[in-house]
């Protein structure tokens, strides 16, 4: 049983090491050949239906929760971005979301953070809150403003 736990723990240290030194070399390999063009990612070898228009643009933003407020107050994006909250609770149960877009995470425990992405289709303010007990009404809200 020990060496059981004993070989899992060595395969775990190998696989860590071996993408610590593969993400090292890719650092390395970047800065060495700045003339050698990287091949293009899959995505844009592939026209978007909608490849006339500007590209997407993903905005991130980190928000914290915590009794009973989030980090962050207002989150201000453009009609059309892809809208990325990397939501962390901070201290108890909580979660990030917003109705209108039908976006928001799971319930996190203290100390978890779960990534929350959807397209900013619409323009308008709409309001994010917590959806754990009554950390909404108790101010566990905020704004989210798509300009047009
Ligand atoms: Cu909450």
């Amino acid at each position: 049983m020990n060496k059981i736990i004993f070989a899992i723990i060595i395969v775990a240290a190998l696989a860590g090491g071996y993408l610590i030194f593969t993400q090292n070399m890719d650092r390395d390999g970047l800065m060495n050949s700045e003339n050698t063009p990287k091949p293009a990612p899959l995505e844009s070898l592939q026209p978007a239906p909608n490849s006339a228009l500007a590209p997407k643009t993903v905005k991130e933003f980190n928000v914290g929760g915590s009794k009973f407020k989030f980090s962050v107050n207002e989150i201000r994006v453009k009609k059309g971005d892809t809208v990325k909250i990397i939501f962390t609770s901070m201290d108890t149960k909580h979660d990030w979301r917003v109705d209108e877009f039908g976006a928001g995470s799971s319930v996190l425990d203290a100390g978890q953070s779960q990534t929350v992405e959807f397209t900013a289709d619409k323009a308008g303010s709409f309001e994010y809150y917590c959806s754990v007990m009554q950390h909404r009404q108790m101010g566990m809200k905020g704004t989210l403003i798509v300009e047009e």
